[in-house]
């Protein structure tokens, strides 16, 4: 006769239930990181944020097509504005974001997008979309960096 382990009701529901949400929290992470598109905002570079602006990509931010349909947009954070504050770019188009400050902590996250990321002196953070629709998409600092952190934001237009 085998021998079954006993286990009170009360202590199975509860067993079940946490097996439960552990299945909801994988599912939900699986759907947003497959089916939402969202992304994990990357450091792709360490600089130097007393440099940076001198020489490199980011001596001249602003856009850049590094393949048909495909673009690089190297921005700067600085308090308080961003350069550069207008970006141009057609329907379709996939573009890798590379940010980096200059002083502060600032924040980059552009409108209706899954574009959102910490902007941190020393590292560039990096993060890709592709616009489907034309339209234009806001862009705004969203780490408080002073006075003027209200009045820091920017457009990114994209034209059919
Ligand atoms: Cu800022």
């Amino acid at each position: 006769m085998s021998e079954k382990l006993h286990i009170d009701k009360y202590e199975k529901n509860w067993m079940l239930i946490s097996i439960t949400i552990l299945i909801v929290f994988a599912v939900a992470v699986l759907v947003a990181g497959f089916a939402l598109g969202f992304q994990l905002p990357g450091v792709s570079d360490r600089v130097d944020p007393r440099t940076v602006s001198q020489a490199g990509p980011f001596a001249d931010p602003g856009l850049r097509e590094v393949s048909p349909g495909h673009y690089e947009a190297y921005i700067v954070a600085r308090a308080w504005s961003f350069v550069p504050r207008e970006i141009e770019v057609p329907v379709g188009s996939t573009v890798t974001f590379y940010i980096t400050s200059t002083d502060v902590q600032h924040g980059f996250k552009l409108q209706n997008t899954n574009v959102n990321v910490m902007v941190v002196p020393g590292q560039v953070s990096t993060l890709s979309h592709t616009f489907d629709d034309s339209g234009s998409y806001d862009f705004v600092c969203t780490e408080y960096c002073g006075s003027g952190h209200a009045a820091m934001f920017g457009t990114l237009t994209v034209v059919p």
